[in-house]
């Protein structure tokens, strides 16, 4: 358990406000990044793995690809809310939302922390969120758009969850939330192709005012993260940075092809211009989505990622997904037992400033 090592910091004196639980979240990893650890985080690890899958009426969070390889969980457990949005029972990768509610709750009860993305469709053309088809669709949602008052209630969707996250006692339980990911690129509807920079900035603030101004959500940890390909400076990197105020974390995400040169380059690059921003900017930092699709190395953990990463102030790293899928059997950034990177995991894992569960 990592529970010592992250302790709560306590609460204020009486005449302080009280700690929000997303103040408790941003102490707690303050503290971790101050002590030189590292969490690891992966996506959708209790939800299933490369070959199984939860079932829709389990009520225990215990299954885990990562746990079944080193006998501990990851300590960040990622989920994404894609389809939320239109009340879908379960999200765009299958996962029931009640169970990812009660699984959150069960990671955080187990000394555990959670971040959600979100995938939401395009609620101006109706396809996915990868329909780039028309540069006008954040303009459509913003205040004077004609989707403003239809995109709206997409946020509340969003928001009821978010709120809806409580341990039994009612304790709302801090989420890291990164909405609008991989903005550099171009291949959501929010893209850099697909709005301006002051589109971009007002959907979040406009994300940002709902949530925190209008809902009074105060279990929200902010996180910004372009996609690394894109990051060829600090000023690129803060180009639609939305601002102090909005955000609380600040990374990337980078992806490992077969090039593994290549792939320490640019998370070298990466890593330094996001330490240069969150230095610049008195924030947190980590990686927020990695991984090399098919671990076809078997030394990927403790020769390529750790050396790259291991020398920065990141609270956490996270790889994506496993899918359980049988026509994508292919995709997968963690190992399972007997995957040939299973005990290069384990040894990662293993490691005094890696922090597991
Ligand atoms: C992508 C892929 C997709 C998935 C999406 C949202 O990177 O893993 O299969 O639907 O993330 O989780």
């Amino acid at each position: 358990m990592i529970a010592a090592a992250i302790a709560i910091a306590s609460c204020g004196s009486a005449q302080e406000p009280a700690q929000t639980p997303a103040d408790g979240l941003i102490s707690r990893l303050s503290a971790l990044v101050d002590d030189g650890k590292i969490m690891y985080g992966h996506q959708d690890d209790l939800m299933y793995g490369h070959s199984w899958k939860l079932a829709d009426d389990a009520t225990e969070y215990v299954q885990s690809d990562v746990y079944a390889v080193c006998g501990k969980y990851p300590a960040v457990y990622g989920m994404d809310l894609g389809g939320i949005e239109l009340d879908w029972p379960a999200n765009l990768d299958k996962n029931i939302f009640d169970q990812m509610r009660a699984s959150a709750v069960a990671h955080h009860e187990r000394g555990g922390i959670v971040t959600f993305s979100w995938h939401p469709r395009n609620p101006l053309t109706g396809g996915d969120a990868w329909d780039v088809t028309s540069d006008q669709v954040v303009a459509s949602i913003l205040p004077g758009g004609e989707k403003h008052e239809y995109f709206m209630g997409w946020l509340e969707n969003a928001a009821d969850f978010l709120e809806s996250i409580k341990t039994a006692d009612g304790e709302t339980v801090p989420v890291i939330w990164r909405p609008w990911h991989e903005h550099t690129g171009s291949w959501f509807w929010w893209g850099q192709k697909l709005c301006t920079t002051e589109q971009y900035k007002a959907l979040w603030q406009m994300t940002y005012d709902y949530m925190v101004g209008e809902r009074a959500l105060d279990n929200l940890v902010w996180a910004y993260s372009p996609g690394a390909g894109e990051l060829t400076s600090v000023e690129v990197f803060g180009e639609r940075y939305p601002g102090d105020e909005i955000i609380d974390m600040v990374g990337f995400d980078c992806y490992c092809g077969t090039d593994y040169e290549r792939y320490s380059n640019s998370m070298k690059n990466a890593l330094d211009i996001t330490k240069a921003f969150a230095e610049e900017h008195g924030k947190l930092m980590a990686i927020t989505e990695t991984g090399h699709e098919g671990l076809k190395n078997p030394k990927w953990w403790t020769e390529v990622l750790y050396p790259v990463m291991k020398d920065y102030p990141v609270s956490y790293v996270l790889t994506w997904r496993n899918a359980c899928d049988d026509n994508m059997q292919h995709h997968f950034y963690a190992p399972f037992p007997g995957q040939e990177s299973a005990e290069d995991f384990k040894a990662f894992a293993g490691l005094e400033d890696i922090v597991m569960l």
